[in-house]
């Protein structure tokens, strides 16, 4: 426990019925609460705000809207491997609608959001996934006989803070692909006003939780950049906190799938990687909370920018990046770095904790690359060595 006002938080009482009502030990709860702060970029003493907040707040009603989408959104949210985090989003809202979760259908759950709505006038926060058709007065997507449109002004009129979620409601995402016949686009264009985007497709749902805990903590949703995206998030290139950065450096390219350089885990520029281009935090936060190398380049595939709008879906998977901010360079250093560990989410929040960054804490932890050159070219030896006394 990194903090003491933590510490002086593990005997509270509020904190003991959050962690009943969650099913997780006390200590677990709260370091869950400041890995969420440190992940926000939030100053050294706000994790005890934060689970305060969690414990004790009246939990924001959310009416959450599908429109033009494949529904990754929410199944990226409850799919997460670590029980926590589904578990959390869930208790730190109060979800009173949701047309995938929602057992009810027709027009009860007409009913139900209307009186939502109602009952939390101007509090509300309305989540919004999916693109909003736009072509031919939006009829290509209607629910209860309300367009789109229809149904996301009216939503948006009386909420307290509009999130768009992935990479559709942010910005038009895969169904505004070229030629883009139903005229999708995203949440703020048709609104005519900003909103808080979380794009990515899926996106990562530590960036939802994140978003949402600073709501209910400070109720304003945290300062976002010129596309709305919250800065604790996006505020960094994927290729600044890349494993294979290193691999980049020294010129160290995998040039088909499978050959011997994507075997070893070398950078994926030249197999289209866009990470150069796009921003987000996938390499430092990772994916279901599943261990390292949980996200696409861990996997071996290269980013396709998919929280980038005018990369993902629009620019050929095999198509160089544009390297925003670092030009590859002439003449490549010979790297040799130790076994590096990876960065999780609480090793950000002990780190935070500790150094008390600022502003993108979570996005600062450069991660080391996690097995050296030398140490690929003896894993490959030992691999080829015992495949040869196999055979
Ligand atoms: Fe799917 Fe969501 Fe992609 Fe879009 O995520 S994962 S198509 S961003 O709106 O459901
Ligand atoms: Fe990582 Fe892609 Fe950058 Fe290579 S190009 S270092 S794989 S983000
Ligand atoms: Fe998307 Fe690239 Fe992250 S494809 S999930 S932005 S690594």
């Amino acid at each position: 426990m990194a903090s003491t006002g933590l510490l002086k938080l593990e005997s509270d009482a509020k904190i003991a019925d959050a962690s009943r009502r969650l099913g997780m030990p006390r200590r677990e709860f709260l370091q869950f609460c400041a890995t969420v702060a440190a992940g926000l970029g939030l100053p050294p003493g706000a994790e005890a705000a934060v689970a305060e907040a969690v414990a004790t707040k009246k939990r924001p009603s959310v009416i959450w809207l599908h429109f033009q989408e494949c529904t990754g959104c929410t199944e990226s949210l409850l799919r997460a491997e670590h029980p926590t985090l589904e578990r959390l989003i869930l208790d730190v809202i109060s979800l009173d609608y949701h047309e995938t979760l929602f057992a009810a259908a027709g027009h009860q759950v007409e009913q139900a959001r209307k009186k939502a709505m109602a009952d939390n006038k101007g509090a509300y926060v309305l989540v919004i996934e999916g693109a909003i058709p736009t072509r031919d007065g939006g009829i290509y997507c209607k629910i209860g006989g309300q367009t789109a449109i229809e149904l996301a002004r009216e939503c948006a009129a009386d909420a307290a803070a509009v999130i768009a979620i992935g990479s559709c409601a942010s910005w038009g995402g895969m169904p505004s692909t070229d030629p883009n016949p139903t005229g999708a686009s995203g949440v703020a264009e048709v609104l005519g006003k900003p909103v808080a985007t979380i794009p990515g497709c899926p996106p990562n749902p530590y960036n939802f939780l994140s978003t949402v805990v600073h709501f209910l903590t400070f109720g304003a949703l945290p300062p976002v950049d010129q596309l709305g995206r919250p800065q604790f998030a996006y505020s960094r290139l994927v290729h600044e906190n890349c494993e294979r950065r290193a691999h980049f450096d020294a010129g160290r390219f995998a040039m088909n799938f499978g050959d011997e350089g994507h075997r070893k885990g070398y950078c994926l520029y030249k197999l289209g990687c866009k990470g150069p281009e796009t921003y987000a935090n996938c390499p430092t936060i990772l994916f279901g909370d599943a261990g390292a190398g949980t996200w696409p380049v861990g996997c071996g595939h290269p980013c396709i920018g998919c929280t980038e709008q005018g990369v993902g879906f629009t620019k050929p998977i095999h198509m160089l990046a544009k390297v925003r901010n670092v030009e590859p360079p002439q003449q490549y250093p010979r790297i040799v770095e130790e076994q590096g560990v990876g960065a999780t989410m609480g090793s950000a929040a002990t780190l935070a904790a500790v150094a008390g960054a600022a502003a993108g804490a979570g996005a600062m932890v450069a991660r080391n690359l996690g097995v050296s050159h030398q140490q690929a070219e003896e894993a490959e030896r030992a691999r080829t060595a015992s495949e040869k006394t196999e055979a």
